[in-house]
């Protein structure tokens, strides 16, 4: 490592600016509540936080409706947009201090930080122009002197929860979208980044005020798991989207369901990259070190499985165990620009690292490189590694769990259809991809692969705003952020209009 941590006092002066400049202020040194934020960079805490009781959840909530039934709803849905515009002018103007933020939060390294603020402001311009575009089909009715048509709605409160990984760019795909929707929003942040979640609040109620919108249109509510239930089990929470991982989502689900509501989920990843004997070699190794090392392996689209053709298994393991060798100078404070590996966001993140490689070794895996700890003495309450390689003879049942850490494993195939199986043969199908030359390999994976996002020659990580992003199995099925993913925020009406001076009833049923 080549450079020193900053300390936790100038992370906090830092992050501190950055908030007041957001429009969030008023933080106190950490008290022994344990309720505090704290920063993955050297595992302390910063600030003191009070997390939301019920009653304030509940009036979060009650505001939020309020707002819904007397304004939002029916304010035009371009003017709506005109929020999201002016949403989208303030993150570019605070595009660095919320960059701060999430990488002093999440511990994400600066292009990496500033990349995420970059989504937010993406799908603010997305937003604004769906604003005009929310478009209902007409249909040709079978009957003379009627119009058949859909219309959309809004659908009331939205819940959110999120987790750390992506603690700004997530909440604004969704809040950006459900507000132009005609929704109002109660948030309820990661409790691992409750600062991000503060300063997006407050450049959001900025723009209400700039372009007098109702600042009711969105609340924050802190805590852990509890206030997050509250938003599932509360009837006037018309969808909930939750971002985080499949036992949360295998909890979530049930419960809005039971009360009818609706739920958006969008739950692990165990993403896989096939890479054929005609790969291009230098973009497989590219895209495969920036997908499962960059962002320490904490996206849920991080790349944690390799499926190399056995012809060139040696020759890409090699690569990529070099490319790894380069990484490991550049593991540290991700705030110096030569730092490509920032900390993993807490204890437990490490310890699932370490029990993995153990058990991947238990089943005959191989650590080509990777898995040490580092950094060690200079900050024992933080978590930085060495991003690991393992060489596995199967995909036995570790590498069929989504580890959130550093870690690829590598598999070996003979034919495309093997390759495929073992794709397909885990239960999450978020992200994959596959190298290859060959169109017809390309196209064959292309309709095989069971998962929501399908890339060619690409990694599995980084994927655009204009896109549906989600995935299927036990990635939950929802798609947030663009193409017609606004759809899950809106209701449908389908009408009927008959302008004629008939009742021709549908099916020529003849009654009175
Ligand atoms: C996540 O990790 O929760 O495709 C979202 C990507 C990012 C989003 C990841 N655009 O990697």
């Amino acid at each position: 490592m080549m450079t020193t941590l900053p300390t936790t006092a100038q992370l906090t002066e830092r992050a501190r600016t950055a908030l007041e400049r957001c429009g969030a202020s008023g933080f106190e040194a950490p008290a022994p509540t344990g309720q505090s934020a704290r920063t993955p960079i050297t595992g302390e805490p910063l600030f003191d936080i009070a997390y939301s009781t019920s009653a304030e959840t509940d009036q979060a909530i009650g505001t939020a409706q309020e707002t819904f039934r007397t304004v939002w709803r029916d304010t035009p849905a371009p003017q709506r947009g005109n929020l999201v515009r002016r949403l989208g002018e303030l993150l570019r103007e605070h595009k660095d201090d919320l960059a701060d933020l999430v990488t002093i939060e999440a511990g994400k390294i600066r292009s990496e930080a500033a990349g995420e603020v970059q989504e937010m402001i993406d799908i603010c311009d997305f937003a604004l122009g769906l604003s005009r575009q929310l478009y209902g089909r007409t249909m040709p009715s079978e009957r003379p002197g009627h119009r058949l048509m859909e219309t959309w709605h809004p659908l009331g409160v939205v819940g959110i929860i999120t987790a750390f990984n992506f603690p700004v760019a997530v909440w604004s795909w969704n809040t950006a979208v459900a507000l132009v929707c005609g929704n109002t929003i109660v948030w309820k942040p990661s409790e691992l980044s409750p600062l991000t979640a503060l300063a997006c609040h407050g450049l959001l109620m900025r723009a209400c005020q700039d372009v007098g919108a109702p600042m009711g249109v969105h609340q924050v509510v802190l805590g852990e798991r509890e206030v997050g239930a509250r938003l599932v089990d509360d009837p006037r929470v018309a969808l909930l989207s939750a971002t985080g991982s499949v036992r949360m989502g295998q909890q979530v689900g049930p419960r809005v369901a039971a009360r009818m509501g609706r739920c958006l989920l969008e739950l692990g990843g165990n993403n896989a990259a096939v890479i054929a004997p005609s790969a291009d070699l230098d973009l497989a190794v590219r895209g495969t070190v920036f997908a499962a090392a960059g962002t320490a392996g904490q996206r849920c689209t991080t790349l944690r499985r390799v499926i190399v053709h056995e012809d060139i298994a040696d020759q890409l393991t090699d690569r990529i165990v070099g490319a790894y060798g380069q990484l490991r100078p550049r593991i540290g404070d991700p705030f110096d620009d030569d730092t490509l590996v920032g900390p993993l966001i807490a204890e437990r993140a490490h310890t699932a690292l370490h029990g993995a490689l153990e058990r991947a070794a238990a089943d005959g895996g191989r650590v080509l490189t990777g898995g040490e700890r580092c950094l060690e003495k200079e900050a024992p309450d933080a978590y930085y590694v060495e991003p690991a390689v393992v060489r596995m003879p199967s995909q036995s049942e570790i590498v069929c769990e989504e580890t959130f850490a550093p870690i690829l494993y590598v598999l070996t195939y003979r034919t495309l259809d093997e390759a495929i199986e073992l794709h397909n043969g885990v239960t999450q199908g978020l992200s994959s991809a596959i190298f290859t030359q060959d169109q017809r390999e390309a196209e064959r994976f292309l309709a095989a692969s069971d998962c929501g996002i399908v890339n060619v020659n690409i990694g599995t990580s980084g994927a655009e705003i204009g896109g549906a992003f989600g995935g299927e199995k036990d990635t939950g099925g929802g798609r947030e952020s663009g193409s017609d993913a606004w759809r899950a925020y809106m209701r449908r009406a389908t009408n009927t209009v008959n302008y004629s001076d008939e009742l021709p009833l549908a099916q020529g049923v003849n009654f009175l």
